[in-house]
């Protein structure tokens, strides 16, 4: 049966590997079956200072790579989040029905915050998950395909519909986090115990990373004592976060990629961790070259937002009636 797909990426930096096989990847899988949503995420964007420029570049990228990686316009709706003002006028509606504690206790605001003095902390950064949810329930996604970290916050989003909905019926439709087996969590290549993070760029890939620089990237990546080619998180991060990207980029498990290699040293799985990201790469960042600089981004984006527009205002229409708003039309 066809359903509904949202997901997003927020232009907070250079897209990362981890973006990419954590999200970017199983988009496009999604638009022959289903009515899929991708946008960007531009509002969630200032929730960390950005200069002007710097956003209006990474936003272009995204929409660069969205359509580099096979997401056909034709198919998929894909928009920028503040060209639909249907998305800000529901999380003005839904910021009431999560509460302070619950944000308090998200692992990705926890995180960052500690990084950050108290006083610097803006209140949309604390409430990002609330926008987060009406982008999800704004096109009544039932699918929502994301990577490990993102876990959380749909997680709370379902706990806004079951509450929402006991409360004035069935008007918000039950999104379901998809998460890939391999690949879901990519870990930095110079600390394998944090996650790859393109707005923490510390041994990260970068998707506009050179070739060459890619190359060099993952053959000075930490590795574990030992020499063992095995998938064990917990005392050889270093080497299971190589054979997490090789087995995501291959389309095959861990135990697969362990045997394959059970024989190899360290270095030459490091050379072939590299070039399969390179061969997986190369022509992905061909395609991106080819869109970057052409009209077909703001056309994508013109439509995106109309299709968008289109049903996102029919759900707010509904949410609005429910709670009590007078609707007149
Ligand atoms: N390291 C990762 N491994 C696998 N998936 C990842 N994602 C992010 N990092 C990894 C997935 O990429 C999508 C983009 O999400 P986002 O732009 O909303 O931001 P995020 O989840 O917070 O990702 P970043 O790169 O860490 O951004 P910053 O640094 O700005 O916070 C999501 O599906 C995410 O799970």
């Amino acid at each position: 049966m066809k359903k509904r797909v949202l997901s997003g990426i927020k232009p907070t930096g250079n897209l990362t590997l981890g973006n990419y096989l954590g999200a970017l990847k199983h988009f496009a899988k999604y638009q022959d079956e289903h009515e899929v949503f991708i946008f960007i995420a531009d509002l969630h964007a200032l929730t960390l200072p950005i200069e002007p420029e710097v956003l209006r570049k990474l936003t272009r990228d995204i929409v660069a790579f969205y359509l580099a990686s096979n997401l056909d316009p034709s198919k998929t709706t894909i928009f920028l989040q503040s060209q639909v003002s249907e998305h800000s006028e529901l999380n003005a509606i839904l910021q009431n029905y999560l509460y302070m504690g619950e944000l308090n206790r998200m692992t990705q605001f926890k995180d960052l915050s500690l990084k950050m003095k108290q006083s610097a902390i803006g209140l949309g950064l604390f409430a990002y998950p609330v926008l987060m949810a009406s982008d999800i329930l704004l096109y009544d996604a039932q699918i929502v395909p994301v990577g490990e970290d993102q876990k959380q916050h749909v997680e709370l989003t379902r706990d806004l519909v079951d509450r929402f909905n006991k409360r004035y019926g069935n008007i918000l439709v039950m999104p379901e986090p998809v998460i890939s087996k391999v690949g879901a969590r990519i870990m930095s290549l110079s600390n394998p115990l944090q996650k790859m993070s393109k707005s923490d760029p510390k041994g990260d890939v970068f998707l506009l990373d050179d070739l060459k620089v890619i190359e060099k990237k993952i053959m000075a990546a930490v590795t574990d004592s030992g020499s063992e080619i095995k998938y064990d998180v917990k005392n050889k991060p270093g080497i299971s976060n190589l054979i997490s990207i090789y087995a995501s980029i291959e389309n095959i498990t861990t135990k697969d990629v362990e045997e394959k290699f059970k024989n190899s040293q360290y270095g030459e799985f490091k050379k072939a961790v590299a070039m399969c990201v390179i061969n997986e790469l190369g022509p992905f960042k061909k395609r991106y070259e080819e869109i970057i600089n052409s009209s077909l981004i703001e056309e994508t984006l013109a439509e995106g937002a109309l299709k968008a527009k289109k049903i996102a205002k029919q759900t707010l229409s509904r949410v609005q009636k429910a709670v009590g708003l007078l609707h007149v039309e």
